[in-house]
């Protein structure tokens, strides 16, 4: 036991008071057909959860991860799962995601890496025997090691491109003995610094490569499930080539692997990009692109990625309601998210996790509500009503010339104003379904 003075989280509705028990996830509950819990898959990160102290530019860990072991070495890795699993069962999470070093210390030789990837998966499975918990999805780290400065699959080092493939090769081997439903690619450093010394074209080509390799060997090995690409803008990079979903769909479709990957939409990558999450969500869900989701939030007062537990109801609220409309995730929702520096107690650790489900429990509720109240679709389909009828039904259609829109236009003279936006009107629906009575 790591955490012995942490029940299991129940559910005791909004009035409760309790700091450890949920005010809105009630995983039994049915929402649109479906249960709370079979809308929102909840996946802990390994990373921030049982790696991260608090360590940022300016000081040290803050929060004591050794779980009683000492760091770095395969003691730590197994306390690790260990802690791992009393904490997503205490919490009611199935899901758990991965980096390949944040489950074993790395070791100079990557033979010996493979070796402790083989024996802490076996003891991964070992505990997942009799839990309902499984792998979300696996990733490998190709971005802290200093041999990754220039990335991975965009690096000028033709060795580290293959050091690279053999860390995905082992990541798949791990993911898929786990049974995890997806595979991720986060650019990292998959970017540039200067164009004066980058060669663009030939980078993505790279990149491109590196992915169809995966796929290849990802299928061979019996891996049914999707890649994603996580988009993100900048930071560590300056510029980074999978910069929002728009992007990197643009690119998937170019190198002909829209159909092995998805998105995997993280909402402070979306932000960092200059969109809301809302956004990016969207042009997923358009493009039958929006696989998973990697629940957080940033600080729209900071320029950078602060993976904040989310928090604001708008943001989860919308995010639910995009994932509604595609009908689910086929992954899940990932906490890529971390403390504050100065929370750094266990208690923290499920404080954040609460407020996190709670957030998206409450966020799925109310876009429930949006979508059963029906203003905003309605108001929608009536704004594009001019396209159901005479010119407008045929350019839908596609049957059009610009010739026969351009007699149609000379024949009409100036059209009236497009009728009102009604944002505003819009808005306050979205207040009253949120805190209304
Ligand atoms: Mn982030």
């Amino acid at each position: 036991m790591y955490f012995e003075n942490i029940p299991v989280i129940p559910y005791e509705g909004p009035q409760s008071k309790n700091p450890l028990a949920f005010k809105f996830y009630n995983p039994d509950q049915v929402i649109m057909g479906k249960t709370m819990r079979e809308h929102l898959p909840f996946a802990m990160a390994w990373w921030h959860n049982l790696c991260a102290g608090g360590t940022d530019m300016f000081g040290r860990d803050t929060a004591d991860k050794s779980f009683g072991a000492e760091k770095g070495t395969m003691e730590h890795a197994k306390a690790k799962v260990d802690a791992g699993f009393e904490f997503m069962q205490k919490l009611g999470i199935e899901y758990f995601c991965f980096h390949d070093v944040d489950i074993v210390p790395e070791a100079d030789d990557i033979k010996e890496t493979n070796r402790r990837l083989d024996e802490i998966s076996d003891y991964i499975l070992e505990k997942m025997k009799g839990t309902n918990i499984k792998c979300l999805w696996g990733t490998a780290n190709m971005f802290s090691n200093p041999r990754y400065m220039n990335g991975a699959g965009s690096s000028n080092s033709a060795d580290v491109y293959c050091f690279a493939a053999a860390q995905i090769k082992k990541a798949l081997e791990i993911t898929v003995k786990l049974g995890g439903k997806g595979y991720v690619f986060w650019g990292g450093r998959e970017g540039y610094e200067t164009l004066l010394n980058t060669d663009m074209g030939f980078e993505q080509e790279n990149i491109a490569n590196l992915m169809k390799m995966a796929v290849k060997y990802g299928r061979s090995i019996g891996f049914t499930g999707d890649f994603y690409i996580e988009p993100k803008p900048k930071e560590p990079m300056k510029h980074q080539y999978d910069f929002d979903a728009a992007t990197a769909i643009g690119f998937l479709r170019a190198h002909g692997l829209d159909k092995d990957f998805k998105m995997n939409i993280e909402a402070n990558h979306a932000t960092l990009a200059g969109h809301t999450f809302q956004h990016d969500l969207r042009v997923s869900r358009i493009n039958g692109m929006l696989g998973s989701v990697d629940a957080n939030q940033g600080d729209y007062l900071l320029g950078w990625d602060t993976d904040e537990f989310p928090f604001d109801i708008y943001e989860t609220t919308m995010c639910m309601y995009e994932v509604l409309k595609a009908g689910g995730l086929t992954g899940g929702f990932n906490f890529d998210a971390k403390n504050r520096r100065p929370s750094y107690t266990p208690e923290d650790m499920f404080h954040a996790y609460i407020l996190g489900m709670d957030a998206f429990a409450l966020g799925l509720i109310k876009a429930a509500k949006l979508i059963e109240d029906g203003r905003l679709d309605e108001f929608v389909e009536k704004r594009y009503a001019s396209y159901k009828t005479g010119i407008g039904a045929k350019i839908a259609a596609g049957e059009t010339t610009l010739e026969e829109l351009s007699a149609y236009a000379c024949e009409m003279g100036a059209p009236a104003l497009p009728c009102s936006g009604r944002q505003e009107y819009l808005e306050s629906i979205v207040n009253s379904v949120l805190f209304g009575l």
